[in-house]
């Protein structure tokens, strides 16, 4: 959901109002409706492991964290969007390219969708993909190593929220833009919205082999505000199914303006044939700048490198790819069944679930009957293409997983429920309370071809009264609900980083067997690696100093270093020389003004430090590594003058 907390007050106010909160009895607020048998099922006894692990949007923290379930432990919070000192990331010389825009350094974003990577249609563990919806981006997360690869910009896009979504065989991610913008960008009045302001919708192609991304071609379609997508399955392999709202076009107040048209839309995007027309050579290129950062495993490096082309197909180049469906009511979600036949849309101002039918849209197609065209894109009829709607579901209905079992459980953000629904005839057979206004739900492989239907995650904005105090700003949370059996059952809460959006999940096998241990010390090739102590060095260059050091249990090497002067730039190179597993050194030295280094085995890390005043100041291993951690620091001098020959304590 668009996070603003005055709208959040606002629908609780409402939820109390109406008196909606749910049929359901068990308040979820009591110890004893949750017996003892809830907790059995949710306890992960010391030196057992998680069934599933989760990877779960940070909302404004723009990171992903990752947790057990079902027990609800936070194992790691990867940094991805924003920078993050306790790993270095976007403070160290290697990991800084990774956050640079065509606006430049950008240490901050907003994510909240992460996908799996498919293959066949089920979660594969590979790689999870992730928006920064603010400075449009796409990242890349290696679930071997559990750190962001890649990251991607998008041009011509503005707010990237309808973002990333894979395709069955993660061929594509793809994005859609939030916000219209004049494309390419002008200086012009905000009031010529209608006219000027266009859509970018990004189809990024994926290498299967390596996981890397770049943009294939981008679709520029009527300014509207799109919003979420799921590709098609099976049947519907070869579409692309995205919400949008504001076909109003309206510029300014959109609460009320962009919620005038008693239906929206479904794009529908045959992106198989769109790459064709694309291969083909339709379309025109546009320049435009736009960053795409990679990191290398193997130099532990990353570089930025700033791509100047796109290609773009408008609807003209591809008649007959591109429909918009009916769907009520500024639709938020728009998810698809594991069968790939029905589309379901979440209707935020809606009174019923729509369900689209995939072979009906088809046959309407055919039929060449069309309510009207916008901008060459055929209108359908909505009745045309329904499958069915779920009647009173409650309120606010937002987004759709499925169990695989016949079933789909939609959230409801205002009436703050699950509801679970069955997909045969649209009847709701089950609802339970979320505490409180639920966003996204997830049930491990959830949106693909395969879910593991047993539990399904609320991600809740709004937690008063369920967890101690924490000033004006309370905990944001997930609930954890039993979907085994007929009736869902809520196990556990347990609180989340910054705003949970979207999560995946998987079963723990998919990715543990291919878990690292540590980078090879013989394969590192980054430029100022130090393989042994015998090598190492302190090497002047003008006014920049480059220490070449190693760290190994429980000393770094060199750990004297004299000739520094204030003004200098220190480049503090160091290696990681251990080869075993869990084993990371930390560096830090007073009055640095980024963060520590967190150096994993076999892996090298820099940073960079310029002295302010003369003295002798200590570094030292800020990660506890040993019986002697605390003995292993050092000294460096810095001076006022002097000849600037710097020394060091050989070994
Ligand atoms: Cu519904 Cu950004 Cu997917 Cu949040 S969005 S809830
Ligand atoms: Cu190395 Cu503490």
């Amino acid at each position: 959901m668009i996070t603003s907390r005055s709208f959040l007050r606002g629908c609780l106010t409402l939820i109390a109002a109406l008196s909606l909160a749910s049929c359901n009895k068990d308040d979820g607020s009591s110890g004893g409706a949750l017996s003892g048998d809830a907790a059995s099922r949710v306890y992960v006894a010391p030196g057992q492991k998680d069934e599933f692990y989760s990877f779960v949007s940070g909302g404004f923290s723009g990171q992903v964290a990752v947790y057990g379930i079902p027990s609800g432990r936070l194992f790691r919070v990867i940094p991805v969007f924003s920078v993050d000192p306790e790993k270095g990331w976007g403070f160290t010389e290697e990991t800084k390219p990774m956050l640079n825009t065509s606006h430049g350094f950008v240490p901050w974003d907003d994510s909240h969708h992460p996908d799996m990577s498919q293959t066949g249609g089920v979660a594969d563990g590979k790689w999870v993909f992730i928006n920064g919806n603010n400075t449009p981006r796409i990242a890349r997360i290696d679930l071997t190593d559990f750190r962001t690869k890649e990251i991607l910009e998008i041009p011509n896009s503005a707010g990237n929220h309808s973002s990333p979504f894979s395709t069955e065989n993660s061929e594509y991610v793809v994005s859609g833009t939030r916000f219209s913008v004049p494309i390419p960008q002008e200086d012009i009045s905000i009031t010529q919205y209608s006219e000027k302001f266009r859509g970018a919708l990004t189809f990024v192609k994926v290498d299967k082999t390596s996981g890397q991304m770049d943009i294939d071609f981008q679709l520029l379609v009527p300014g509207f505000d799109y919003d979420l997508a799921r590709a098609g399955k099976g049947p519907s392999h070869d579409w692309m199914f995205m919400s949008c709202y504001n076909t109003e076009q309206a510029n300014t107040m959109k609460e009320i303006n962009a919620s005038q048209n008693d239906k929206d839309f479904i794009i529908a995007i045959n992106w198989k044939k769109c790459a064709e027309l694309a291969a083909q050579g339709k379309g025109t290129i546009m320049n435009v700048d736009y960053a795409h950062n990679v990191y290398n495993d193997a130099t532990h490096s990353a570089t930025s490198t700033i791509k100047k082309q796109i290609r773009i197909l408008t609807t003209a180049d591809i008649k007959g790819a591109l429909y918009y469906m009916p769907t009520p009511k500024s639709p938020h979600g728009c998810d698809v069944d594991p069968s790939g036949e029905l589309i379901v849309g979440g209707g935020k101002l809606a009174t019923v679930i729509p369900v689209m039918s995939f072979s009906k849209m088809l046959k309407a197609i055919e039929s060449g009957k069309f309510d009207k065209e916008i901008d060459g894109i055929p209108v359908l009829n909505y009745k045309d293409c329904l499958a069915g709607e779920v009647v009173r579901p409650g309120l606010g209905p937002l987004h759709t997983e499925f169990d695989g079992k016949g079933y789909a459980y939609t959230s409801m953000f205002v009436s703050s429920e699950i509801v679970k629904w069955s997909l045969k005839d649209f009847k709701v057979v089950d609802r339970v309370p979320t505490y409180y206004s639920i966003g996204h739900l997830n049930i491990p492989g959830g949106n693909s071809t395969k879910p593991w239907g047993k539990y399904v995650i609320a991600y809740n904005k709004i937690t008063k009264d369920r967890y101690l105090p924490t000033g004006p700003e309370l905990t944001q949370s997930a609930q954890l609900y039993d979907i085994s059996g007929e009736k869902m059952k809520l196990l556990l809460d347990f609180p989340t980083i910054g705003e949970p959006h979207y999560a995946v999940a998987c079963p723990a096998d998919l990715i543990m067997k291919n878990s690292r241990k540590m980078y090879q010390l013989k394969e590192n090739k980054h430029p100022h690696a130090t393989l042994k102590e015998a090598d190492t060095k302190v090497v002047r260059s003008g006014n920049d100093v480059h220490v070449y050091m190693t760290s190994i249990r429980s000393h770094f090497s060199p750990d004297n270093i004299e000739g520094v002067k204030v003004g200098d730039k220190v480049y503090w190179h160091v290696t990681n020389l251990e080869q075993d597993w869990d084993v990371p050194h930390g560096f830090a030295v007073i009055g640095a003004n980024n963060s520590e280094l967190l150096i994993m085995p076999g892996e090298t890390c820099t940073l960079l430090w310029e002295p302010k005043r003369a003295g002798v100041f200590p570094f030292y291993c800020t990660d506890f590594c040993s019986a002697l951690h605390q003995e292993m620091q050092g000294y460096v001098r810095v001076s006022n003058g002097g000849s600037g020959q710097v020394t060091w304590n050989k070994k």
